[in-house]
């Protein structure tokens, strides 16, 4: 009829939308699996979806989100590297009328009114679970924790540092003795957990390794045992992620424990634009997705087992 062909006409269809995405680039396994898990959700959807890898560096973000502009895509995805420095390239979207997204970081709080909605977890929170984890875990002995911050400038290496010191505020015995970005990747882990152990004398004293997701903790434990020291017994360590890695790291007894977050952002953020464009609903300015805490405890090995079909 006349009137459902009106009604038809005014939604936008997913499977008539273009979607891109700014996409950081692949330093994680966590990131790695973020991507995968995007495509099949636009699959799923029937959206035309155009992945730009960033390689980490936020001027290829700028460009690839001003190439989405010129093509007039229907919206896009940001996953931003870091915080700050996006206003004039979201304030050319906003003009073009076209919803951006954020995606697993944020930005600063001046730029709210540049994009729709962000899908992240809570990343100060992830932060306290594991800084509360560790002084449950200590019950009352000293422990000198070395951190492993994640990509400078990033919402989450900010937020998870801020999460974790809130954490274990309250325990005058846990220390943070050092600290130093390992840009979220294995091999700075590694390398700055061997230029950790130097500066503590071989490590004998290193309590704890706090790492800002789980790619840099595999990279510390390598460094730990190729210095002669015992992960997940003699030095405890706690990380960000759950990827299946960390899972195969804690059943044999080398880590001790994982916040999770889903891979999962553009499920939600699709949906939340699909709602936007046929509808006009506005989504909540926060789309949060869970945390979890897995330790030792969990049956790592059938983890590790499940999470292979998950996109890692
Ligand atoms: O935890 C880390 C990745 O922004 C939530 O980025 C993401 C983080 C994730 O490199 O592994």
């Amino acid at each position: 009829s006349a009137v459902s062909g009106t009604l038809f006409s005014v939604g936008a269809h997913a499977a008539d939308m273009t979607i891109g995405f700014s996409q950081i680039g692949s330093e994680s396994g966590w990131r790695a699996a973020e991507t995968t898990v995007s495509k099949a959700e636009a699959k799923k959807r029937d959206i035309t979806f155009k992945i730009a890898d960033a390689q980490q560096k936020q001027e290829n973000q700028i460009k690839a989100i001003r190439s989405f502009v010129a093509q007039g895509v229907d919206a896009i995805f940001l996953a931003p590297v870091v915080a700050t420095g996006w206003d004039s390239v979201l304030k050319e979207a906003k003009e073009a009328k076209i919803p951006v997204v954020l995606l697993d970081r944020d930005i600063d709080p001046a730029g709210k009114d540049l994009y729709l909605t962000a899908v992240t977890s809570d990343s100060v929170h992830e932060g306290k679970v594991a800084g509360e984890w560790l002084v449950k875990t200590v019950a009352g002995k000293p422990c000198n924790v070395v951190e492993l911050q994640g990509t400078v400038g990033a919402s989450v290496a900010t937020n998870r540092k801020k999460g974790f010191e809130d954490g274990i505020a309250g325990a005058s015995n846990v220390k943070i003795v050092r600290s130093q970005t390992g840009d979220f990747t294995r091999a700075k882990g590694k390398e700055v957990m061997e230029s950790f152990i130097k500066a503590e004398g071989g490590g004998k004293d290193i309590c704890a390794v706090y790492a800002h997701n789980d790619d840099m903790m595999v990279g510390a434990i390598q460094a730990m045992k190729e210095a002669g020291l015992k992960p997940g017994t003699e030095v405890l360590t706690v990380s960000i992620d759950a990827v299946p890695d960390i899972f195969k790291a804690m059943a044999a007894g080398e880590a001790n424990a994982t916040v999770e977050l889903t891979p999962n952002m553009a499920g939600p953020a699709f949906d939340a634009v699909i709602a936007f464009k046929e509808k006009g609903t506005v989504p909540p300015k926060w789309i949060q997705t869970e945390s979890k805490l897995y330790t030792q405890a969990d049956n790592p090995m059938s983890v590790y087992e499940a999470k292979k079909d998950l996109g890692y």
